[in-house]
């Protein structure tokens, strides 16, 4: 949403430094530069193109074919819901920036988690997705609609669905969404999710779907097609909730340090990645898929995302794996955090062995 500068001078590798990578377009990145900007954590970002191939993130031995991501004191972690639950629990940020999300134990806990698994575990998003405007010029860009037939889970054989009953059906999961925001958490009038006074973590997690779509600076203008489904007649809560969140984030001062290019990220990254030895993961032998393939430490694995993404799977040497993260070593010496929800862990077989 901000801009950021450019910077030309060498920058050297600090406590709690975060490398956002990304490219400004990508809903799920917005996602998380809002997170930042709320709290105030500054960070650098390297931004990547739009479709692969990412020589930035490989040359730093990732597969991982999603976008964003962050390095994190030399650590690389994947996906947006570990990303922020892991910023919202390190001790040493939230020192400085205190921590956006609900206190344990609490209905507003299970607001925000809740608000996370409709944007982020169901199909919504894939939902919203189909609802990108055939008049985008990205839409006519063969190189992006081949590089997202990689991307998105493919349709079984068989499945002949004409395009004008997908949007149908992709502006009527939207519309339910969008009406469920409208007559349950926003239905008494309140500013933000949780009646506070300002934003909390529970409106990044619920409304950045809904942003994309529905917001006039930013949003995909005719992504929601058929005006009479979805208009701010018939759910001004929602559009106003959109429209605040996104006046609220442009009022805040903007934390971005400057832009780094992929060598320097990398220089960061791997000058530091010796002292990141301390990582304090272990692998957690209670967890079932631990006892299911007898893992251990150093043991070689592989991991990959199971709902998008899956043909890019990354490989390493197990550090660490509990209920929320899987850590490995890559061969670049760098160590990855991958959630556990959402992702696929298999040791890699032995030579010899057959596979598991
Ligand atoms: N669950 C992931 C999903 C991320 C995701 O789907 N990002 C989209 C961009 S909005 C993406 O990676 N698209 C394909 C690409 O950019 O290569 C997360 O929370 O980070």
């Amino acid at each position: 949403m901000a801009s950021s500068t450019t910077t030309t001078t060498t920058k050297k590798a600090q406590k709690d430094q975060i490398i956002l990578f990304h490219y400004p377009y990508s809903p799920y990145a917005r996602r998380l530069t809002w997170y930042l900007k709320l709290r105030g954590i500054p960070y650098l970002e390297c931004i990547q193109p739009p479709v692969l191939p990412r020589p930035d993130l490989s040359s730093l031995g990732i597969s991982y074919r999603r976008i964003p991501l962050i390095s994190h004191n030399s650590q690389i972690y994947l996906d947006t819901r570990l990303v922020i639950s892991h910023l919202e629990s390190c001790p040493s940020l939230a020192a400085t920036y205190p921590p956006l999300g609900s206190e344990p134990g609490t209905s507003d806990l299970a607001v925000q988690s809740l608000l996370s698994v409709l944007t982020t575990g169901t199909d919504l998003f894939f939902r919203a997705a189909e609802l990108l405007p055939p008049s985008l010029p990205l839409m006519k860009d063969k190189a992006f609609l081949r590089d997202r037939a990689d991307f998105f889970p493919q349709p079984s054989k068989g499945a002949a669905d004409s395009y004008a009953l997908k949007r149908a059906e992709a502006l009527t999961a939207v519309r339910d969404a969008v009406e469920m925001m409208e007559t349950t958490i926003l239905a008494d009038g309140r500013d933000w999710v949780l009646g506070t006074e300002t934003p909390r973590l529970a409106d990044v997690e619920g409304v950045w779907v809904f942003h994309w779509l529905l917001s006039e600076k930013y949003g995909l203008q005719g992504a929601v097609y058929d005006a009479e489904a979805v208009n701010e007649k018939k759910y001004p809560k929602v559009f106003a909730w959109v429209r605040r969140f996104e006046g609220h984030l442009e009022g805040l001062p903007k934390v971005e340090q400057g832009k780094v290019k992929g060598e320097e990220a990398r220089g960061l990254i791997l000058g530091a990645a010796e002292d990141s030895s301390s990582s304090s993961a272990e692998v957690d032998a209670t967890e079932p898929v631990v006892r299911a393939l007898g893992l251990k430490r150093g043991d070689e694995v592989e991991v990959w995302p199971t709902d998008s993404g899956s043909n890019h799977r990354d490989k390493g040497k197990l550090v660490g794996l509990n209920k929320r993260e899987v850590v490995w070593e890559n061969g670049k010496g760098v160590k990855v955090h991958a959630p556990r929800k959402g992702f696929r862990v298999v040791k890699v077989a032995e030579e010899g062995k057959g596979k598991l």
